[in-house]
């Protein structure tokens, strides 16, 4: 017996022509010439991105009909498999992801330039440092560490901060961090420090996060790590913004000059706004906020034309030198203080250009520390000779092959040429017979050349027995950490006790806990009190035994962020809080100031389609209450009526806005009406909190945080 059907609203076309979606029906259906692969002079082949006429296609660039709807064996009947183009969709689909970085997997990319300022001519031949005013381009990755590509911009963590020029000489990577030194000294450590700083393996969290077990367990038995222990529990690790880090190349390069003469040098990155960082109540506030908060910060400054900019700095150092420093120049978690080699500044990098596609430039790009040009060589450092292996091995797999060097954003934008051939997505079409050097048949595809290729440093080796060995001169684990912690202002010491006591109160295991603390002692007998005191512990535990007698250095100011921090605005981002009947030239007025600082401004309204201020103009909000928190800005103001402010102060999302404003240390500016909902936040008001009448105050007090409201507003140990 025929079943009968039920027409369904949506879905039945009984009865009916069977419909088009509109996409489909607008289409002219023309030829897909657009999206037509041609053959170039040379073999290659050009794709043609589809234009706004071009004819949507299938990867055959055969026309598509019909983009909306399977091809079926009638209107309500089963999908056939013949569909080529629904198997093509879907089967490219399923394969859009590739394996995430195992470490740096979240990042946010960028273009730009590098420009050269002084030259380095006395000590390299790599061109990008000797030809002053040459712009080099370049594409820069920032990244946390630990968390998935799809974890939150501030958790606590370093910052990886890799930048690939592509020279006139082949592509030079600079894959650096945002702290100067690193957690082991020796490669063949790393992957069991990763192992221990990401999720825990049993039962997949903490999700980009240091606070756990495993990981403080991994570094009580890893005192070498105690430098960057000091640096991580800093507040370099919530930075502000990505805008706002320093970065650094970590180990000691070579610098060689025509004659095959080597001075030593370390990369330095200075952001041209300055360091900042959040506090760390804000850092999860805004986890919850924005989870973008880094990229979209990053996004909107460079559509926005204000590009970030970072000056390179480089020490540079002789083996004479090295031989007199306390410590050992190769050994990656030790730094050189600036007061010893001071920095040169031989250029400025500008990113100007965000990536059209994520995927394409962001997620593909390729970096890797063996990737140098001639003039610059590695050291012994036994930390980057393992990693000048990792990084093209892990993107074998992360890429799919040997020819990721072909994608776009890998790609050298000079010339580059040889016989290497074939594997997976070879791109290249080569002519000819000859794919091996040398050849008396035909030339094809390059010939070494002395006078210009790359030459490693004659470095004599191997003067010493072989052996799984750690140098004597590593042995100092203590020394630096110390000269970190007592360089830092107060605020910043005791930013780092916090810090500990918050991470290590997460640590499940008593005796890790206690382990770490014996460390601190080394450091810093104060710093071990405070946080033993913070964990509630009765008694100092024992400190182990140091394998080298721990030394005073002169303290390093350079090291501090709030003791050099620039006092601006520019960059930052202030928010008003408006509602009906906010006095519109007080808004005006703190706008234009603000803005006249050098800071983005954000109308914030309870609703957003904005407020009706006084004079019936109508002010539309850039952001609606409840989701744009005090968080997202540096400094605030409150422009209220007195109606407004009343009812605002019964309002959770505008009381929390200014108690987290005041509780972040930020300036806040509040007329009358306002006043309300400071009142009902708790705050009484102090330095910070301003007059919103009176501009020059509150840019004056916008472009510092107020350090001096700390203790009231928290228990530090
Ligand atoms: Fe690494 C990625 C920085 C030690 C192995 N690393 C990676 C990235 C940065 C760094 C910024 C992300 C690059 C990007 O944006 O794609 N890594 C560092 C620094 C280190 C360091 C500054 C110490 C000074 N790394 C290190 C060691 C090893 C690796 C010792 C292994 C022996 N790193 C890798 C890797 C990654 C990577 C597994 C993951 C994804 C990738 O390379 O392309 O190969």
């Amino acid at each position: 017996m025929a079943v009968r059907k039920q027409p369904r609203k949506s879905t039945s076309t009984r009865g009916k022509k069977a419909t088009r979606g509109n996409a489909a029906e607008r289409s002219p259906g023309k030829r897909p010439a657009a999206a037509r692969e041609a053959r170039g002079n040379g073999g290659e082949l050009h794709q043609h991105a589809g234009g706004a006429d071009a004819t949507v296609t299938t990867n055959q660039g055969v026309a598509i009909a019909d983009n909306q709807n399977s091809l079926r064996a009638s209107p309500r009947g089963p999908t056939l498999l013949e569909d080529f183009v629904l198997r093509e969709k879907i089967t490219h689909f399923d394969h859009e992801r590739i394996p995430e970085r195992i470490v740096h997997a979240r990042g946010s990319g960028a273009h730009g330039y590098f420009e050269l300022t002084k030259s380095l001519s006395r000590y390299t031949t790599a061109r990008l440092f000797t030809e002053v005013g040459a712009r080099t381009p370049v594409f820069t990755r920032i990244s946390t560490v630990a968390g998935g590509a799809g974890s939150v911009d501030t958790p606590r963590d370093v910052r990886g901060f890799a930048v690939k020029f592509y020279t006139q000489e082949g592509n030079f990577d600079l894959v650096g961090n945002n702290i100067p030194v690193f957690f082991i000294q020796d490669a063949i450590k790393f992957p069991d420090f990763v192992h221990a700083v990401k999720m825990e393996p049993d039962r997949a969290f903490p999700q980009a996060a240091s606070a756990h077990d495993t990981f403080w367990d991994f570094i009580s038995l890893t005192p070498e790590s105690m430098h960057m222990i000091m640096w991580a529990m800093s507040d370099r690790a919530i930075p502000r913004s990505l805008r706002m880090i320093e970065g650094f190349g970590i180990h000691s390069f070579r610098l060689l000059d025509a004659k095959g003469r080597s001075t030593f040098c370390k990369f330095h990155w200075r952001p041209r706004l300055g360091l900042q960082s959040t506090v760390w109540d804000e850092a999860v506030k805004l986890q919850g906020a924005d989870n973008d908060f880094h990229r979209r910060d990053l996004f909107e400054a460079i559509t926005a034309g204000n590009f970030p900019e970072w000056d390179l700095g480089l020490q540079l150092f002789t083996e004479e030198q090295a031989a007199g420093f306390p410590f050992d120049h190769l050994d990656p978690t030790k730094i050189i203080p600036e007061e010893t080699v001071p920095l040169t500044i031989v250029g400025r990098m500008v990113l100007d250009r965000w990536p059209d596609n994520f995927f394409a430039e962001t997620e593909q790009v390729a970096f890797c520390p063996a990737n140098v040009v001639p003039g610059i060589d590695f050291s012994n450092d036994p930390l980057l000779q393992g990693r000048l292996f990792s990084y093209l091995d892990t993107q074998l797999s992360r890429l799919g092959g040997p020819n990721f060097h072909q994608l776009p954003i890998n790609a050298p934008k000079c010339p580059f040429a040889n016989h290497q051939r074939d594997g997976h997505m070879q791109m290249r079409v080569p002519k000819g017979r000859v794919n091996y050097e040398p050849s008396s048949l035909e030339r094809t595809d390059g010939r070494e050349d002395p006078a210009k290729g790359f030459r490693s440093f004659a470095e004599p080796a191997g003067d010493g027995a072989k052996g799984r060995i750690r140098a004597e001169s590593f042995a100092d684990h203590y020394s630096q950490a110390r000269l970190f912690y007592r360089s830092q202002t107060e605020i910043e010491q005791a930013h780092i006790a916090f810090a500990l006591v918050f991470e290590l109160s997460k640590v499940e295991t008593a005796h890790v806990r206690a382990a770490i603390v014996g460390h601190l002692r080394h450091i810093d007998g104060d710093l071990a009190r405070r946080v033993a005191d913070g964990l509630g512990l009765d008694a100092l535990p024992p400190a182990p035994k140091a394998a080298a007698p721990v030394i005073d250095m002169p303290p390093s100011p350079a090291l501090q962020i709030i003791g050099k921090m620039k006092k601006t605005l520019e960059g930052r981002a202030v928010g008003i809080l408006v509602d009906d009947g906010s006095n519109a030239a007080t808004i005006n007025a703190l706008r234009k100031a603000a803005e006249d600082a050098g800071a983005m401004v954000k109308i914030v309204a309870p609703k957003i389609g904005g407020a009706m201020l006084s004079g019936r103009r109508k002010l539309p909000a850039d952001g609606q209450l409840a989701g744009t928190p005090s968080v997202v800005f540096d400094a605030v103001a409150l422009v209220l009526s007195r109606d407004a402010g009343a009812y605002l102060a019964q309002e959770a999302a505008a009381v929390d806005w200014v108690r987290d404003a005041f509780g972040h240390l930020k300036a806040i500016a509040c007329d009358e009406g306002a006043r309300a909902v400071l009142a009902a936040a708790g705050i009484e008001p102090d330095a910070g909190v301003v007059d919103a009448g009176d501009t020059g105050k509150f840019i004056k007090a916008a472009m510092t945080r107020q350090w001096a409201r700390e203790p009231q507003v928290r228990t530090l140990p």
